[in-house]
């Protein structure tokens, strides 16, 4: 027996314990061997994940300081900080697999790694604010609370705490339609404007239709994703119809009906050369959020040389 065949039973053997334990449910945990395909998987999708919760800030941000009260105010305030409480949970858990910040956020900046299209729309109004927190957040969730049971330990530790946090963002977004779509006729009319406009980009936050999504192989072999793309867009398509019928609003789908022998909602198509678009850069804002993460992220730079130069000196001492 030669050296390349020793090594070849040694990892044949460690992908058939690696595969055990993830058939099992057993959680992989960072210093637990896995497949490097595995581990770029999780690189790929947990960096993204963090992406969109850094960039996700931006749209929200923009509405700060308009916000029409104190109480307003103060609410967003607190969760914006939460979304970037939440990128840095899923960079410290992406870190684990073996990747720096810097290398994760090179490929953010030069479009290497993608973030979700929903921030590439823009916040035009108030009402926007409320469709984000109650159709973005709510999607967000739906996913995140799927992705609880994730099989990469340090991942799925990270959704139970950001999905704690979500579900008070959610209602954030709902109670700001509620009020508006309540209010006076423009109100109304702002609220089912931003629902219009942010409806079908919200459907495509679940990426494409499980016969074309090319990751989910994998994905559901080694267990990370744990619900296919369309089964969590059901979902929240069937909560959130019913949610919009109890505030007054119409859901933008002429296809939308009920589905009594499926027991959910058939809705129409979904456009998904928009998707491939604001995916690939070419969406309303792509190049507004990017330019904005360097120039902040340049500006920030002195913060970061100010804690390196405190770790060094407090590791020195
Ligand atoms: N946006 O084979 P597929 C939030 C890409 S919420 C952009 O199905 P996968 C927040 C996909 O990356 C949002 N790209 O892939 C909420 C792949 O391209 P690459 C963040 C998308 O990974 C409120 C290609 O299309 N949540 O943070 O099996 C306030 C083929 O797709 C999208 C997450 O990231 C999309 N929507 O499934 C603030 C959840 N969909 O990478 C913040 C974690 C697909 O091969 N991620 N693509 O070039 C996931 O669950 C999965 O990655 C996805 C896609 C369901 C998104």
């Amino acid at each position: 027996m030669n050296d390349t065949t020793t090594i070849n039973a040694k990892e044949e053997a460690l992908l058939a314990r690696f595969e055990e334990k993830v058939q099992n449910g057993d959680a992989i945990e960072p210093r637990d061997w896995m497949p490097e395909k595995y581990r770029k998987h999780l690189i790929r999708q947990i960096s993204q994940h963090a992406h969109s919760e850094v960039i996700g800030m931006q749209p929200e941000g923009n509405w700060v300081t308009r916000a029409p009260s104190l109480r307003a105010k103060q609410i967003l305030l607190a969760k914006i900080q939460d979304e970037g409480g939440h990128g840095l949970y899923l960079y410290s858990a992406c870190e684990t697999l073996g990747i720096s910040r810097e290398e994760m956020i090179e490929q953010l900046q030069s479009g290497k790694a993608k973030y979700s299209n929903i921030f590439n729309y823009q916040t035009l109004n108030w009402a926007d604010i409320g469709a984000v927190g109650w159709l973005v957040d709510g999607a967000a969730i739906v996913n995140q609370v799927s992705l609880q049971r994730t099989s990469y330990a340090p991942y799925s530790r990270a959704m139970v705490r950001i999905c704690k946090e979500e579900s008070f963002h959610q209602r954030q977004g709902y109670e700001i339609m509620a009020e508006m779509a309540k209010g006076t006729p423009e109100q109304s009319e702002m609220a089912q404007d931003a629902l219009n406009r942010w409806w079908w980009p919200s459907l495509m936050m679940f990426g494409p239709h499980d016969g074309d999504s090319p990751r989910s192989a994998d994905a559901f072999r080694w267990k990370i994703k744990r619900q296919t793309n369309d089964e969590l867009r059901q979902k929240f398509i069937d909560k959130t119809v019913q949610q919009a019928e109890v505030i007054g609003l119409t859901i933008p789908d002429p296809d939308l009906k009920w589905n009594e022998e499926k027991q959910c909602y058939d809705y129409g198509k979904i456009n998904w050369e928009e998707f491939n678009q604001v995916i690939n850069g070419n969406g309303p804002c792509n190049k507004q959020r990017i330019d904005h993460h360097k120039r902040v992220h340049t500006e920030g730079a002195w913060v970061r040389e100010a804690a390196e130069a405190y770790r060094l000196k407090t590791q020195n001492n």
